[in-house]
């Protein structure tokens, strides 16, 4: 059996729900636009499979789409018997498949840099890189999970957005998820609030679904429910993932971020984002150089196909926003928790430190 392969059945014999993995020599997984009513896997047979199914979210979350970048690249050398500059080209092609999120371009650079020779050698090198950083997405889980769990208290009823967690990542709970998930498992008695997260409806198909599996307490709301919950004092503190964390503390997440995290300013909510620091990108000086991916304006119109609006309407889907800096209470990370002046904060306790 492939070391990959491994590291598969020991995870999945600790029933972490991976979103995509390699077995019995074929690179699977779960079709998200399906869930929650169906867990089909697919097969992914090539790169640009796997490229079409990254821009059609049938696998989406930062963590998710970084880990696709590991495999993918496994997938390229392989299924060129380790040639180099393939290789390379499958990468520059996986990196332009969604924008914004950092991770995916992080990840295949990583591994590309590192994939050394031609033939097996090169495949060898590259599966082996590829697990370790399977391996350490899952490791920053556990520990942004440990760290952030610290911040939540018993009986605290927590807001998130979008889906951050293990479909989302890496398999035990992506990075709002993981907060939540072991806070629950040490026992404390919470609540979550999740938004439904048009258009797309990542938090009422997904982040419903998973903590229905955790055995988590919660509740959907619509995204424009947000302001009425924090003003009448349902909810006591907001955590959400994020998809790239500029050096100054400024992140993008998904579109309806920043209104939750101004109406949780206006209700003096604490207002954090989990994440890890894969995702901060030092090379991004703050939120308004990060490209904000612009999505088909169908998936306004149209849902499951079926039009909701006039024919003909125009409509916008920006897929991400930035919340400023000023609005966030603190960034969990498997580092700790960094707080403002972030500039400087976030520099001293991940770069010193660079994985
Ligand atoms: C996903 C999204 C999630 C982030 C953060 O967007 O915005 O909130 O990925 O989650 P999409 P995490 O569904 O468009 O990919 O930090 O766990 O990756």
């Amino acid at each position: 059996m492939r070391l990959i392969e491994q590291f598969v059945q020991e995870n999945k014999e600790k029933g972490l729900a991976m979103p995509i993995w390699f077995e019995n020599g074929t690179l699977k997984l779960i079709d998200q636009t399906k869930l929650p009513f169906k867990e089909d896997v697919c097969q992914i047979t090539s790169v640009s499979q796997l490229g079409k199914a990254i821009s059609s979210m049938m696998i989406r979350g930062s963590g998710a789409i970084g880990i696709c970048g590991a495999y993918g690249i496994f997938l390229a050398a392989l299924q060129t018997n380790g040639n180099p500059q393939e290789v390379k080209e499958a990468g520059d092609f996986l990196k332009n498949t969604r924008p914004t999120a950092v991770n995916l371009m992080k990840t295949v650079d990583e591994i590309v840099e590192q994939a050394k020779g031609s033939g097996e050698e090169l495949i060898t090198t590259v599966e082996e890189k590829a697990v370790g950083i399977l391996k350490r997405q899952l490791d920053f889980e556990y520990q942004l999970g440990s760290y952030g769990a610290e911040l939540i208290n018993d009986g605290d009823r927590i807001m998130t957005h979008c889906h951050s967690g293990a479909f989302g990542g890496a398999g035990y709970g992506g990075r709002a998820l993981s907060v939540i998930r072991t806070a629950h498992e040490q026992g404390k008695n919470i609540h979550i609030y999740t938004c439904e997260t048009r258009p797309y409806l990542q938090g009422a198909r997904i982040t419903a679904l998973e903590l229905k599996k955790f055995g988590i307490p919660h509740t959907l709301i619509t995204d424009n429910m947000s302001g009425f919950c924090m003003s009448e004092g349902y909810i006591d503190k907001v955590v959400v993932g994020s998809d790239r964390v500029a050096s100054n503390g400024d992140l993008a997440n998904k579109v309806g971020t920043y209104m939750h995290a101004l109406a949780a300013q206006n209700h003096d909510i604490p207002f954090y984002a989990a994440t890890s620091s894969h995702t901060i990108d030092f090379n991004t000086p703050a939120g308004r150089y990060i490209e904000v991916e612009m999505r088909n304006p169908s998936e306004v119109t149209h849902f499951n196909g079926k039009p909701i609006a006039p024919e003909g309407v125009q409509a916008l889907y920006p897929s991400f926003d930035i919340t400023p800096n000023s609005l966030i209470t603190g960034i969990i990370t498997e580092k700790g928790v960094i707080t403002a002046p972030y500039e400087t904060h976030l520099r001293k306790v991940i770069e010193k430190s660079a994985v």
